[in-house]
């Protein structure tokens, strides 16, 4: 409003400008550089892998690769997509920008492009449909004879592992985790594992990313997977379900080991008297989570 004619006004703004170019061009070369060290310093072997696996962490079971095609084809699929649409964009604010005053050619209706641009979309979603299906079907297919049985319990706020592994005679034997001290589930490398979720309380889930694989934990229902882990070593395990207060506390370790260290630990157990099952319920509240023995 003021600025209509006045010369003082119209300096500033230019003035301004100029001083302020040069300051954006050096902010600019400054965090391209500041970023460019970061990503070629922070970037070690492990890093370098996981990038490569476009941010899957290191398979550990039989269902990885099934997901790892799965994730690797959809981000394809999507840059394909991608690099069609920037390309048109990029296209056509070129090839029709604006070179005067005159209005552009108005049309209506194009029944070709229509057509196109309905038809598209239902073939991109075709294809992620098909391959979904089809791996989704391969992660939680089920053997029907699993050399182990898991039963997990999810509770707020921490897990309970239930083997159903004859062990000394006794018919299963238990293990469980409070939030200061989180469970450790035990599982013998390259066996096949049979687990059944369930909850007493509220839904949770259960996921180990190292086996790129998560199940809820409903309760009433009993929900089932099966899979064997194909990697010694011990992998982060967590809820991956906003189940109360303490949901950040359900985090868990899975130690797959050989089958001797298997069975010694489950013997172990037995020694210690935890034969049977805790399911939930009763059982679930030795873990109270805000009771006594929690700090
Ligand atoms: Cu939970």
């Amino acid at each position: 409003m003021g600025s209509n004619g006045t010369p003082g006004v119209e300096e500033r703004p230019a003035g301004s400008a100029g001083a302020t170019r040069p300051a954006k061009r050096r902010l600019l070369v400054g965090s391209a550089v500041v970023l460019g060290t970061l990503l070629l310093t922070g970037c070690s072997t492990a890093t370098t892998e996981q990038w490569k696996r476009l941010g899957l962490p290191e398979g550990a079971s039989d269902r990885t690769e099934a997901v790892r095609s799965l994730w690797i084809g959809a981000w394809i699929a999507a840059l394909i997509v991608g690099v069609m649409v920037w390309g048109l964009i990029l296209w056509v604010s070129v090839r029709y920008r604006k070179r005067n005053d005159d209005a552009p050619r108005q049309v209506r209706y194009n029944l070709p492009l229509e057509v196109l641009y309905t038809l598209a979309p239902f073939a991109i979603i075709g294809v992620l449909f098909f391959y979904t299906v089809e791996h989704g079907n391969k992660i939680t297919a089920m053997s029907g004879d699993p050399q182990h049985t898991v039963n997990v319990v999810g509770q707020q706020w921490q897990w309970t592992f239930n083997y159903k592994d004859t062990v000394e005679g006794q018919q299963g034997v238990w293990e469980t985790g409070t939030m200061d001290r989180p469970a450790t589930l035990w599982l013998p490398v390259n066996e096949s594992v049979h687990f059944d979720l369930t909850s007493p309380d509220v839904i949770h889930s259960f996921w180990v990313p190292s086996f790129y694989f998560k199940l809820d934990v409903i309760p009433g229902r009993t929900n089932k997977f099966e899979l064997t882990p194909t990697k010694i070593g011990t992998f982060e395990g967590k809820c991956a379900e906003l189940c109360g207060l303490y949901h950040s506390r359900m985090v868990f370790s899975v130690k797959v080991v050989s089958r001797d260290d298997y069975d010694s630990h489950l013997r172990e157990l037995a020694a210690r008297g935890q034969t049977g099952a805790a399911t939930g319920g009763s059982d679930a509240t030795t873990i109270p989570g805000t009771g006594e023995g929690e700090k």
